[in-house]
């Protein structure tokens, strides 16, 4: 049996509740036979979680979970790190002390050394900026994992084959363990790759990109540049090592039933070969089908989620949920895409896509908006600029600046902020530090930079002058300018803790 788990904890466990299923868990654990339990799917044996503490877990593991501190970290917690086996000298299920796992949660339970271990539990552990959580536990016929296998390459696959095998212990390995310290967090450098997907004047589906979102060529006839297929491209970043995967819907398919949308047939074959995180954004809002009927945002993103996508990125009705969010001095209203994805599947499956412009002023005072000194003064000498909020792919421009919007969809229950900027997007100068350390400073959600990436030092100047989280790149990967491989040597020549990619189950 395998217990998978996206999302909350009360929500997890009181719909299992509900359909009756957690005695047939409890039998089917009792009874010896073998049990995989993942991220929240972990957390259900523990006996109760802060998440919801009104709801009981499994009990199996009498202690409980709470959630990481966001004093000086971004939670969720989320990106590759260790499971490192407590005992020190083996390893269970496969897990190997170098390699790196994919985590996204804001619980955990804080490992406390013999702890479960006197319970004859077999413990992994991680470490995010400071706190040592359990990563994984196994017992019996029982693993389960906070980190997900199946979205950590090879190294997870080696996990979920050797439970299937039956084959609990493995040799340890002779690699040198990997040193937690070496990075503040305790998490690798994420590099991620962006497709901007959309249909081109033939009818094809390709992957595209322009600069400053018009991704027509310059030259005559303006088509639609073709950058490659987007099943093909994600695999070829995989294997590079990209660390997620990201597809931008950038058009809505026009007449196009929501059962068929061609973006599902694209996250249902990738995820037959990509084991990474799979994000998936455009169009996630509620729509009206073909046929007349009314579809919810959330039915869109369960949709995605159940072809394959583990994050979705919501952009356009993301700002226009925060304006009523101001309007309304604050208030949530729980009826927007945002609350609703976030309260069925977790907010760390929520992701906000920003497409924020410069807007140069004068002065510090001379708009109401969060202002940043900047070192690239405007086309008159100006001083300062704030960072206007856009909708439609960049076509319209609100009154809204970033730090507004950002702060709104996190109260909302956004998980994560992909942060583009229209300023540099395709322009391969370079990310944008001054945005990027202004929204870093605005709210405790991970940031992923992203527009601009060019060249591999990109990628570390991003990492050391900003707190970004992740850093994303499209064109110099699609441009084959760059790969995701080079940059993650770059960063680790500079000194950066990267995830490579392993071949080799
Ligand atoms: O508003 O919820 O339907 O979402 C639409 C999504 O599509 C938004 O996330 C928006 O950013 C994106 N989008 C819409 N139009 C375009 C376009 O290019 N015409 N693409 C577009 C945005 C920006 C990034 C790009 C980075 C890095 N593209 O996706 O990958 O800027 O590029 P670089 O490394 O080459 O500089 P909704």
């Amino acid at each position: 049996m395998i217990l998978p788990g996206v999302g909350h904890f009360g929500h997890c466990l009181s719909q299992l509740a509900s359909a009756d299923y957690l005695p047939a868990i409890g039998a089917h654990i009792a009874a010896g036979k073998p049990f995989l339990g993942i991220c929240v799917g972990l957390q259900a044996l523990f006996a109760g979680s802060a998440e919801d503490p009104d709801c009981p877990g499994l009990g199996l593991i009498s202690s409980t979970l709470d959630r990481f501190d966001d004093a000086d970290k971004s939670v969720p917690h989320i990106g590759w790190n260790n499971a490192l086996d407590t005992s020190g000298d083996a390893s269970f299920y496969g897990l190997r002390q170098p390699s790196k796992y994919y985590y996204v949660h804001s619980y955990k339970h804080p490992y406390t050394p013999g702890e479960l271990e006197s319970q004859g539990w077999s413990v992994a552990t991680a470490t995010y900026g400071g706190e040592t959580f359990v990563g994984a536990v196994a017992k019996g016929n029982v693993l389960a994992t906070q980190f997900h296998p199946e979205k950590s390459g090879v190294a997870g696959l080696r996990v979920i084959k050797a439970f299937l095998d039956g084959e609990r212990s493995t040799a340890p390995t002779d690699s040198a363990p990997s040193d937690p310290a070496a990075s503040a967090t305790g998490l690798t450098r994420r590099v991620i790759a962006c497709l901007d997907v959309r249909t081109n004047d033939a009818g094809d589906l390709v992957v595209t990109k322009g600069d400053q979102y018009d991704v027509r060529e310059k030259t005559e006839g303006r088509g639609v540049r073709n950058l490659g297929k987007p099943v093909e491209l994600a695999q070829r970043y995989y294997e590079q090592g990209a660390d997620e995967v990201t597809f931008l819907n950038i058009t809505s398919f026009r007449d196009c039933p929501l059962a068929d949308l061609p973006m599902l047939e694209i996250l249902r074959r990738t995820s037959e070969t990509v084991f990474v995180p799979l994000t998936i954004g455009g169009g996630i809002r509620d729509t009206v089908d073909t046929d007349g009927t009314k579809v919810s945002a959330l039915e869109i993103a369960t949709m995605y989620f159940q072809s394959g996508a583990d994050k979705v990125s919501i952009g356009s009705d993301a700002v226009l949920a925060a304006e009523e969010y101001h309007r309304g001095g604050g208030k949530l209203y729980g009826n927007t895409a945002i609350e609703q994805i976030s309260k069925a599947y977790g907010n760390q499956a929520v992701v906000v896509s920003v497409d924020p412009k410069r807007v140069y002023v004068p002065k510090l005072d001379a708009t109401r908006h969060r202002t940043v000194r900047t070192k690239l003064p405007g086309p008159n000498g100006e001083e300062y600029c704030w960072y206007a909020c856009t909708i439609k792919g960049g076509r319209e421009t609100r009154d809204m600046d970033v730090v507004e919007l950002t702060q709104a969809v996190e109260a909302m229950g956004a998980g994560e902020i992909l942060l583009n900027c229209i300023d540099r997007d395709g322009t391969n100068s370079g990310f944008d530090l001054e945005l990027i350390g202004q929204v870093k400073e605005a709210i405790r959600i991970p940031v992923i930079a992203s527009s601009g990436a060019g060249q591999p030092s990109h990628f570390q100047e991003v990492f050391v002058e900003t707190t970004t989280d992740a850093a994303l790149g499209a064109g110099m990967f699609h441009r084959s300018e760059y790969t995701v491989k080079q940059v993650k040597d770059f960063l680790a020549a500079n000194d950066l803790v990267v995830r490579q990619f392993e071949g080799e189950l």
